[in-house]
């Protein structure tokens, strides 16, 4: 199916929250203008082949009127309590010939029971009305996030369970299968299912992409990423991320909605590397889909036809170094005969074979896409891809995996020989298509950071683009100021915006926006004798540091702002590497006068960090103070590291 999308929509919506905490009373849910075909049509449009819907996240609201609870649409004031938006949204998938797909949290944080065994009975009895009373469900999504602090029928506790073994994973299968045989199952959790989470929610699989697992499910996290090479069972990637940051509609993010060239690595680092790609849409308080969010898919659709419209491939002559059995069945143009039934092969002994597409003139090209015959299973592990320059073979790509289907960019080459060899292989190798395109060149909208001196810095996605920019909220323009050095902006809050332009095709980018609050030029780290520690203020959300000494939780971060500031909240940004460690989950945040006497102003937790380790913003009522302590309570891995990428304020 290679894209399709998710809509996350519960209670949280309406209280601006990353989950639902189970205690939100059920008459704040109250869409004034839902409406699930507005969701199908622009998914249809977007070019997507289904839709996969929260039907019940960690909240345990359910929007679907369930016979074993009454946290659902059963007690809310939208239509007077009659109101049933699975329903809906399978209608609204059929009417769309688009497939229809259900997330089912097996954490649930209103249900009195969870963590009983009680609970695995209503867990069953709710698969078994979504699986029965809607048709045709095309995948189930079992979220891994499990167990930790909720309502729970007002006994607001901890609880904790064992993933692996509490759900009975084996016979809650069973009763899926049961009840929709030719459903996926996604379940990052517990046992082996049929799809696979990619380790991250950023958008993107390793290049190096295996669609198999070992049966027994048990993966170290670090390969999720990769596949499991010699894996007994087929589990493919499926990448999935958010138009937007965060997973549920936040107003906050509005101006944060992915842009045309981050969608379009998204596109090449799943699609392109042998993973589905699955694209959520938060749903507004509203009940609809935000024109921005419809804005981008229906751009990325468009550029992803664009890119993929005229095939150079297509007619010309090819030749293999060795063909199976020297058979026509197996022969070399069947990589470009447009039947996805039909592949090249060659003899079981060979491990290295090549293949030259002759495009009979000079044509210039800057993608590359092959697919292997999957239902034989997935074979290469090498290959490489040259073009023919002034007599000479230059390469342009060397990879491993291919799977379904691989993409590669690279810089635009004129040739009139292509040569595709594989390098090495498992078995024989079955390559069922090749294409070649020259996708157009988009143009990446520059980073802007703020330095701890208070300076902007704006950085271009490409050396050859020029950048323009405004202070102050303006729309930027080639008439706007050239970019040339960091740029002088005093101590107070600043807006920037500004684009890439590329002279040459006197095409720009699109506009990226830095909103930064007061400057941390006179910011001290207190008690920390070491002055890595200040990448913290340094604005580049790259750079990290880490309370390597800490003995213990809790740990203190200690800030003196140099003077007296009107507060009224922090941020906070975990460290951004993939093997990232030290990522706060529960904080307490205190202020101070002087630095001896400290105030606690906020305490919670960062929700869903670890999975999605975004910028937090947390709002407190507006205080004055100095000095600042952010202390850690504890991390997405219960140690004691405690590691930071930037800290920031906000202020009235
Ligand atoms: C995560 C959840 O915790 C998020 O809220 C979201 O639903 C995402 C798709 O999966 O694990």
């Amino acid at each position: 199916m290679e894209y399709y999308a998710f809509v996350h929509f519960s209670v949280n919506t309406y209280t601006d929250m990353a989950w639902g905490l189970g205690n939100e009373d059920p008459k704040i849910f109250n869409p004034s203008q839902s409406d699930c075909m507005q969701w199908a049509r622009i998914c249809k449009e977007a070019g997507m082949k289904g839709v996969i819907l929260t039907a019940k996240h960690h909240s345990g609201f359910c929007l679907w009127p369930s016979k074993y609870t009454e946290y659902s649409l059963k007690n809310c004031p939208w239509k007077n309590g009659k109101g049933d938006i699975v329903r809906e949204m399978s209608d609204a998938c059929k009417a769309y010939g688009l497939k229809f797909g259900i997330y089912l949290s097996p954490w649930d944080r209103n249900s009195a029971d969870y963590g009983k065994p009680e609970y695995i009975t209503y867990f069953r009895n709710q698969l078994r009305e979504l699986l029965t009373n809607y048709g045709d469900i095309f995948e189930i999504w079992f979220d891994g996030a499990n167990g930790g602090s909720g309502y729970y029928g007002g006994a607001n506790e901890t609880r904790k369970i064992d993933a692996k073994t509490y759900y009975d994973w084996p016979n809650t299968y069973k009763l899926v299968r049961e009840l929709q045989p030719n459903i996926v199952i996604w379940n990052d959790g517990g046992d082996r299912a049929d799809l696979r989470w990619v380790g991250t929610e950023s958008g993107y699989v390793g290049e190096t992409n295996w669609s198999l697992l070992n049966a027994t499910g048990d993966v170290p996290e670090n390969m999720l990423r990769y596949g499991v090479e010699n894996g007994d069972a087929w589990v493919p990637g499926e990448v999935n991320t958010s138009i937007r940051p965060e997973w549920f509609y936040h107003p906050k993010e509005d101006g944060k909605v992915k842009t045309l060239p981050q969608l379009m690595d998204i596109y090449y680092n799943s699609v392109g590397r042998n993973a589905t790609l699955l694209l959520n849409f938060p749903i507004m308080p509203n009940g609809l889909i935000n024109g921005k969010d419809e804005k981008a898919a229906l751009e990325f659709a468009h550029a992803v036809k664009e890119a993929f419209a005229v095939n150079l491939a297509k007619g010309g002559p090819v030749q293999a170094s060795d063909v199976r059995g020297k058979s026509a069945v197996y022969s070399a143009d069947k990589v470009l005969d447009g039947n996805n039934e039909t592949y090249w092969a060659t003899d079981d002994s060979i491990k290295n074979a090549s293949l030259i597409i002759d495009f009979r003139k000079q044509v210039s090209f800057n993608r590359f896409l092959v697919q292997e015959y999957i239902p034989l299973g997935q074979r290469v592990k090498s290959f490489t891809i040259e073009a023919l320059v002034n007599g000479e073979w230059k390469l342009l790509d060397r990879q491993t995996t291919i799977g379904y289907k691989r993409i590669l960019r690279f810089p635009t080459v004129a040739t009139t020989k292509l040569r595709f060899t594989v390098t090495d292989v498992k078995a024989c190798l079955l390559i069922s298509n090749i294409e070649v395109y020259n996708a157009p060149q988009i143009l990446t909208p520059p980073i802007v950071i703020r330095e701890q001196s208070g300076k902007v810095r704006i950085i271009p996605a490409d050396p050859e683009s020029e950048i323009f920019y405004t202070l102050g909220g303006a729309t930027p323009s080639t008439h706007s100021n050239k970019y040339a050095g960091p740029v002088e902006t005093g101590d107070d809050k600043v807006e920037v915006k500004a684009i890439s332009y590329n002279p040459v095709t006197a095409k720009s980018s699109a506009v990226n926006t830095g909103k930064f609050d007061i400057s941390r030029k006179k910011w001290k780290i207190l008690g920390i004798n070491d002055s890595n520690a200040y990448a913290i203020l340094d604005g580049i959300e790259s750079s990290s540091w880490h309370q390597e000494d800490a003995a213990k939780m809790p740990v203190d971060l200690v800030i003196d702002l140099g003077k007296t500031e009107k507060l009224n909240g922090f941020r906070y940004l975990p460290d951004q590497n993939w093997w990232a460690n030290g990522i706060i989950t529960n904080y307490e945040f205190s202020i101070s006068e002087d630095g001896n006497e400290w105030r606690l102003v906020d305490s919670g937790e960062f929700s869903n960090i670890k999975n999605n380790p975004l910028w937090q913003t947390k709002s407190f009522k507006k205080v004055y103070a100095r000095y600042i302590k952010l202390r850690a309570l504890k991390n997405t891995q219960n140690n004691n590291a405690v590691g930071y990428a930037e800290v920031d304020v906000t202020t009235e």
